[in-house]
């Protein structure tokens, strides 16, 4: 009996000093200690034992459990050891190796918002962002464009249900702030808008700044000096600003504005189309109605806005020939713009 003892505990010693895995080692464990396991079966042979065997065989068959135990927990930790440390050395980073084709970029149309945003900023604006999906109500109507108005043609609109629809530019955010503050006010909001429109230069979904200054005395001649100021932070300082008569339901008078082409500096090149301006952006005095409409009073305050679009500001800036270039996402377009 004795003898069977050894034999297991040897056969359970070269097992263990064999195993190559904390996982071979576990199974070694229920193999030989599990309740059916080889030397738990051992104790069920003490039954044939005399009462005097028993103490002494008792004994060295806890001996026996406690050495498999001990080369087992010995093993187990110079396997974990070692697991570890394959483990670490699988994953070390060469802080060394040159390559950068997994960096990220910023997209061109976040460089160019960005931007837009802190010029603005820089001029004393504060930025609101809003709702994509608005009402009618703030979209249209109190902008002075009430149902049935032909001006809703310039906006091809994605309407949800008769009320509730995809906003076509951010001037809701105009509305929705004049609902609420008291002048003066100096806001631009930025944020995607919606169209039902599609070609090189058009996306259904595109990008705009708009800017609303609401205070007493405001003018036109507000409008052209911020920006004219505008225009050259952006392009260069020796770009020009031209302001051309216009229609928009909500600003009287109304004005489209191009700028001096800056690929050409206003010679005339295809990015200009030979004209040397490019048309950036509408603008105009906030007509006083849109005031009356969204609770201020026109006799005391005035105002002017602007809106243009950022995708136009980024092909301008970056040469980019169709818009859907910037919405297909693919990296070998993207990275150029770091
Ligand atoms: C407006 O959206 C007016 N809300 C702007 C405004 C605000 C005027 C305040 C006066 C006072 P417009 O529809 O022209 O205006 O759009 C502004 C700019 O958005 C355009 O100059 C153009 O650059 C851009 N844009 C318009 N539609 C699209 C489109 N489908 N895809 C890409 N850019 C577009």
């Amino acid at each position: 009996m004795f003898d069977i003892i050894k034999q297991i505990v040897e056969k359970c010693r070269l097992a263990i000093e064999e195993a190559t895995d904390t996982s071979i080692l576990a199974d070694i464990k229920v193999r030989f200690l599990g309740k059916n396991g080889e030397y738990t079966g051992i104790l069920r042979g003490m039954k044939n034992l005399s009462p005097e065997e028993r103490p002494s065989f008792g004994k060295f068959v806890n001996e026996g459990r406690a050495f498999i135990e001990q080369k087992i927990a010995e093993k187990e930790a110079q396997l974990k050891a070692e697991e570890q440390r394959k483990k670490l050395e699988s994953e070390t980073i060469d802080v060394t190796l040159d390559d950068d084709s997994a960096i990220g970029s910023i997209h061109p149309l976040t460089l160019v918002k960005d931007e837009i945003v802190n010029i603005f900023l820089g001029l004393g604006f504060e930025v609101k962002e809003g709702p994509e999906i608005e009402t009618d109500m703030f979209n249209f109507q109190l902008l002075n464009v009430p149902k049935d108005h032909p001006a809703r043609d310039m906006q091809d609109t994605f309407y949800l249900t008769d009320n509730i629809l995809l906003r076509t530019h951010t001037s809701p955010m105009q509305a929705r702030v004049m609902t609420t503050e008291k002048p003066p006010i100096r806001i631009i909001c930025p944020g995607k808008v919606y169209r039902s429109d599609d070609d090189a230069t058009h996306s259904p979904i595109f990008n705009q700044v708009e800017g609303l200054v609401i205070d007493k005395g405001v003018s036109l001649s507000h409008l052209k000096g911020c920006l004219d100021m505008f225009a050259k932070a952006m392009f260069g300082k020796e770009t020009k600003t031209r302001f051309r008569p216009s229609y928009f339901p909500f600003t009287e008078p109304s004005v489209e504005v191009d700028v001096s082409c800056s690929m050409c500096g206003g010679k005339g090149c295809k990015l200009c189309k030979g004209t040397g301006w490019i048309e950036v952006l509408g603008a105009g005095v906030v007509n006083p109605d849109v005031l009356t409409n969204c609770g201020i009073d026109p006799e005391e305050y005035s105002g002017f806005a602007f809106g243009f679009g950022v995708d136009r500001m980024a092909m301008i800036k970056y040469g980019i020939p169709h818009i859907r270039l910037m919405y297909e996402n693919d990296v070998r377009v993207l990275k150029q713009y770091k």
